[in-house]
């Protein structure tokens, strides 16, 4: 079983990860990692915060000269901001911002100080989560499964992308070419215009990210349990982020509208794709988003995700001092005007977690030789069963 926890605050000497269920013999690509977590501190309306760090990541357990040992893996990315114990420096915070953790947290430990809770509240946090999930993405990798996040809209702003093996280096390179991860130039200056526009007003802007996982073979996950459903597990890994409000899966809330011959994919069969994840069930669409029944059917994961608006405003919102009970404006902390292009690329590593931890528990091992064997014996058996 793939499972990992993170542990640090925003302002504390570090950010941790511990990631058991690895099977020994990986190969780990620490570049990438650290690549996904320099892109994590990216993005038009980010912060001053991302100006002091340069997130590296240190593997501390679990890895001997670059390969895993199938032991747990300790990750640590650390925090040069560190000053959580300079009261100075991280005064009392008494006048609570609307939509973030400050309010419901003093009231949940009994505080009059919002620190305490914003400081582990903080999406500082998604460091540890992002370097996490690239590494379940080397993983993935060694079985030909790609990821692939994007911010798909802000406001009115709105694209929809064809994502596939053959598009993805152009989307790739189109994502990274853009202030805001949007491959689409025409609505990534739109999002861009949007997010000056409210740090004009001393406003905030979220929007919506998508993320694509191809290559997947079919039988991931599973109907049997709802928890073990892996739209179920994708779902909490997504709404598991910092200021995300929905999640969706394919077709999504876009269902309810639609009628039954319009929202679910015909099944075809083309034996001379046999070799694809698919096995040669083909589905002229995938409003489904790959996932049937909480199962993978080869048809790449389409997943979305909505994040809210920052709830910092540089010109406040109505709120109540915690101390004195007047009403007064918010309290201001250093903040980003937008981050919704690192929440592309936090979405994009937690998708990938969940898929490397659906794929373990169905093709796992104790080395990287006995999951490949798995792997390779029960696509041939499912090829197999096909075969004319
Ligand atoms: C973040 C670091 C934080 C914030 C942001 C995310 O830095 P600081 O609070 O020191 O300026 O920029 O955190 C929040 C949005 C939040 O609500 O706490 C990061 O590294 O992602």
């Amino acid at each position: 079983m793939l499972t990992y926890r993170t542990a640090g605050e925003s302002h504390g000497p570090t950010l941790l990860a511990l990631v058991e269920g690895l099977p020994a013999g990986l190969v780990v690509d620490t570049a990438f990692i650290n690549t996904e977590l320099a892109r994590r501190q990216g993005g038009y309306g980010r912060g001053a915060r991302q100006r002091i760090e340069t997130d590296q990541v240190r593997i501390l357990t679990g890895v001997r000269a670059g390969v895993t040992l199938g032991s747990p893996v300790a990750l640590e990315v650390p925090n040069k901001d560190s000053r959580l114990d300079d009261v100075e420096k991280t005064p009392p915070f008494t006048r609570p911002r609307p939509g973030h953790a400050d309010l419901a947290g003093s009231l949940k430990w009994l505080t009059l100080d919002c620190r305490g809770t914003l400081e582990r509240a903080s999406a500082r946090e998604t460091a540890a989560r992002v370097a996490a999930g690239a590494l379940a993405r080397v993983f993935l990798r060694e079985f030909g499964i790609e990821v692939f996040g994007f911010v798909s809209g802000a406001i009115d702003a709105t694209c929809v992308m064809e994502v596939d093996m053959d598009t993805l280096p152009e989307l790739r390179a189109a994502r990274d070419a853009s202030d805001v991860y949007c491959p689409d130039p025409e609505t990534s200056s739109r999002i861009i215009d949007h997010i000056h526009n409210a740090k004009v007003e001393k406003d905030t802007v979220g929007g919506r990210v998508e993320a694509y996982v191809l290559g997947v073979p079919p039988g991931l996950g599973t109907c049997v349990q709802w928890n073990e459903r892996l739209d179920s597990r994708l779902a909490a890994a997504v709404m598991g982020i910092q200021a995300f409000k929905a999640v969706e899966i394919g077709m999504g809330a876009d269902c309810a509208w639609h009628f039954g011959s319009q929202v679910h994919d015909p099944i075809e069969y083309d034996g001379s794709l046999a070799g694809e994840s698919h096995l040669g069930f083909t589905r002229p669409t995938n409003n489904a988003g790959g996932l049937e029944g909480g199962m993978t059917n080869g048809m790449p994961l389409v997943v979305r995700g909505t994040m809210k608006p920052i709830s910092t405003l540089l010109r406040g919102m109505p709120s109540v001092d915690l101390t004195t009970h007047e009403s007064v404006q918010s309290q201001h902390e250093r903040s980003d005007v937008s981050a919704i292009a690192a929440a592309s690329v936090v979405m994009e590593n937690v998708v990938a977690f969940e898929v490397a931890a659906a794929f373990i528990a169905k093709f796992g091992g104790d080395s990287m030789a006995e999951v490949r064997a798995h792997f390779d014996a029960t696509m041939q058996m499912a090829r197999a069963l096909h075969a004319k």
